[in-house]
């Protein structure tokens, strides 16, 4: 049975008489925001590049300039962008629910200036830089294109990176934690805007279901955990999730 704007009714059913619910947010609740997701071409300058392949240690290692000037270019882009329902709706979810936790993989900050500024952030974040040497914070680097000269730290001159999670580095433990301890205690737990193939983060709603959680996807195309969803709804997360907050209301 499924409630009105295709919200299963038992996901409302369960939402309602949930004590502790989580959320796990990936690209595809900016996508509405006007940022593109990890799938997404690139476009312009960027555009013979893909994106996950920028976001490696050994891509800053080899070209520092490049991948400087496309976390300044994205960093630029995000500026111009403003938060959607989905983030919205998310931040009501804290007043909502008993518990409420949301743990982002994203690094553009939209989730904190929509009021959700207790987010989980297992990726980082697009802001915060640092040497890549001395690990000292420092300011971001005015670098626009992969021939510029590449931002130094002005301690020691080792080359600045951006405070986000590249493929094979750890991430940050607290924040893993604190992502582990709200899926294995969820009742409800909810996948939205995410391919699921980047692990940790793609192994918590496992995680929930195996400790009992309804778990439930939002996404407009099937991803490797659809199989695993007591609930999938197929629809734009800006769409799907004040649904959901309507059905609860009603
Ligand atoms: C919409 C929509 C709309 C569109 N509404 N939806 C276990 C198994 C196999 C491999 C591994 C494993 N454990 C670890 C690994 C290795 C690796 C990994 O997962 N590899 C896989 C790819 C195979 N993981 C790591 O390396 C992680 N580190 C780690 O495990 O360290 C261990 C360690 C311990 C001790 C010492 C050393 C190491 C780190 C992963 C870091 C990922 N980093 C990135 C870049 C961040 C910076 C940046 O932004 O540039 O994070 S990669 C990129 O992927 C980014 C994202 O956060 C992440 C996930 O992507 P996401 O959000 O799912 O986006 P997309 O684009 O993939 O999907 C968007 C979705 O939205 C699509 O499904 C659309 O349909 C949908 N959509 N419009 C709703 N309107
Ligand atoms: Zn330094």
């Amino acid at each position: 049975m499924m409630a009105a704007d295709q919200i299963p009714t038992a996901l409302v059913d369960r939402l309602r008489s949930a004590r502790r619910v989580a959320v796990l947010t990936g690209a595809g609740v900016s996508a509405e925001s006007g940022i593109p997701t990890f799938r997404d071409a690139l476009d312009g300058l960027w555009s013979r590049f893909d994106p996950r392949e920028l976001a490696t240690p050994d891509a800053f290692i080899r070209h520092p300039a490049r991948v400087q000037a496309w976390y300044r270019h994205r960093d630029r882009l995000v500026d111009a962008c403003a938060p959607n329902p989905a983030h919205e709706t998310l931040t009501d979810f804290y007043a909502r629910f008993e518990s409420f936790s949301l743990i982002t993989q994203n690094v553009d900050g939209l989730h904190r200036r929509a009021g959700s500024e207790a987010a989980v952030r297992l990726h980082g974040s697009l802001n915060d830089w640092r040497c890549f040497a001395c690990a000292r914070p420092a300011p971001p680097p005015d670098v626009r294109s992969e021939t510029d000269v590449p931002g130094r730290c002005p301690i020691c001159r080792g080359l600045l990176r951006p405070g986000v999670v590249w493929f094979g580095e750890p991430l940050p433990p607290d924040e893993l934690d604190r992502a582990m301890e709200a899926a294995a205690t969820a009742d409800v737990f909810l996948s939205v805007g995410t391919s699921g193939e980047v692990y940790p983060a793609a192994g918590l709603p496992e995680m929930a279901r195996q400790q009992h959680a309804f778990v439930a996807e939002i996404n407009p195309q099937a991803t490797p955990l659809s199989a695993g969803m007591d609930a999938v709804i197929r629809l734009p997360a800006g769409r799907a999730l004040p649904a959901i907050a309507r059905a609860l209301d009603s």
